[in-house]
């Protein structure tokens, strides 16, 4: 089995890590220059969980997401012009225009969609493991939740099913310390949530979640264990929220000594720090440069669209051929 990535593949990791990180920062100015479309829910610091996650995945592999799922979109192929569009409230944004940044889903790219709804992405993807079980194909589907998310009642009843039944479904608990603002310390009982997973007899796994390699080759385990029908896993990936809950955020519950201690774990220097002894630095540099370029050329592509028509907003389903009359 093969469970480290390639060099390529950690080149490219390294490359959608940094198109999140551009992407995050360009709307963080875009919304304090009035031009999103209400706050937005930045991954700063993130970005490993989701890269290193989604590139064990295939095409027809599933993700569900949350509120901050940037990572998750790029890491899952969501074109990157599609998600800023969208972002941006845009008629050539990936739905229309029509989900926003919390809510982008790309049937083609296995991406079923973030969620507002906190734990919404739980039961989505166990519901997804149990048709991917009943139509017996090979796929998995994966979840990404938060913390906060960890302590709602359908996280519960949906490990406590998927444990049940052996669905292939990977459960990926993105622990960024925080639930909007209360830390976790007041949130739940013990540190680490994964202590969960024995209830639900499946394995679990504490992965530093600012390592896209350390979270593939967890991933990779746990994906493979999914396709051969033995069941779910549950990785916790420790990380850090470097910036606030959204782009509204006051600030000032988040220690200096934690940001400078995370800082410092950065995961594009991690990324960086771990290919270094492979790849030149004026590759990396140029890779950087290109991901920057790239996301720059979208925001631009993107403000210059046009809004959706009232007829879009009509439409049913953003996958239908034709508008429908509603
Ligand atoms: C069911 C529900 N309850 C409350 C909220 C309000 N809310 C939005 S995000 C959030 C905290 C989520 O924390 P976590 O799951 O750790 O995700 P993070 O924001 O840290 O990424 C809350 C309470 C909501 N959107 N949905």
């Amino acid at each position: 089995m093969k469970n480290s990535p390639s060099l390529d593949e950690q080149l490219e990791m390294h490359r959608k890590m940094v198109v999140v990180r551009r992407l995050e920062e360009r709307l963080g100015e875009l919304h304090k220059a009035g031009k999103t479309r209400g706050p937005i829910h930045r991954c700063d610091g993130q970005e490993a969980v989701g890269i290193g996650a989604t590139a064990v995945l295939g095409a027809s592999d599933f993700v569900t997401s949350t509120h901050r799922g940037h990572a998750h979109y790029i890491g899952k192929g969501v074109d990157i012009r599609g998600v800023t569009a969208e972002i941006l409230g845009r008629a050539t944004g990936t739905c229309g225009g029509r989900a926003g940044h919390m809510l982008i889903g790309d049937r083609d790219k296995g991406m079923i969609g973030g969620n507002a709804i906190v734990g919404g992405s739980i039961p989505a993807a166990t519901g997804m493991a149990l048709s991917i079980q009943v139509r017996g194909t090979a796929d998995v589907a994966m979840c990404f939740f938060g913390d906060g998310a960890a302590q709602t009642g359908i996280c519960h009843e949906s490990m406590n099913m998927a444990g049940l039944w052996k669905l292939p479904v990977v459960f990926i608990l993105e622990h960024n310390q925080f639930g909007l603002t209360v830390h976790h310390t007041v949130q739940s009982p013990v540190a680490d949530l994964s202590l969960r997973a024995a209830g639900y007899a499946m394995p679990a796994e504490i992965v530093d979640g600012n390592d896209t390699v350390a979270m593939y080759r967890a991933v990779a385990t746990a994906v493979e264990r999914a396709r051969r029908g033995e069941g779910p896993t549950l990785i916790e990936a420790k990380t850090y929220r470097m910036q606030g809950f959204s782009t509204s955020d006051m600030g000032g519950y988040q220690s200096d000594a934690d940001l400078a201690d995370w800082n410092r774990r950065d995961p594009i220097q991690v990324s960086r720090g771990a290919l270094a002894d492979s790849v030149s630095t004026e590759r990396l540099d140029q890779i950087e440069a290109g991901a920057v370029a790239e996301v720059d050329a979208a925001v631009e592509e993107a403000l210059a669209a046009p809004l959706p028509t009232f007829e879009l907003f009509t439409r049913s389903s953003p996958y239908a051929t034709a508008p429908e009359a509603v």
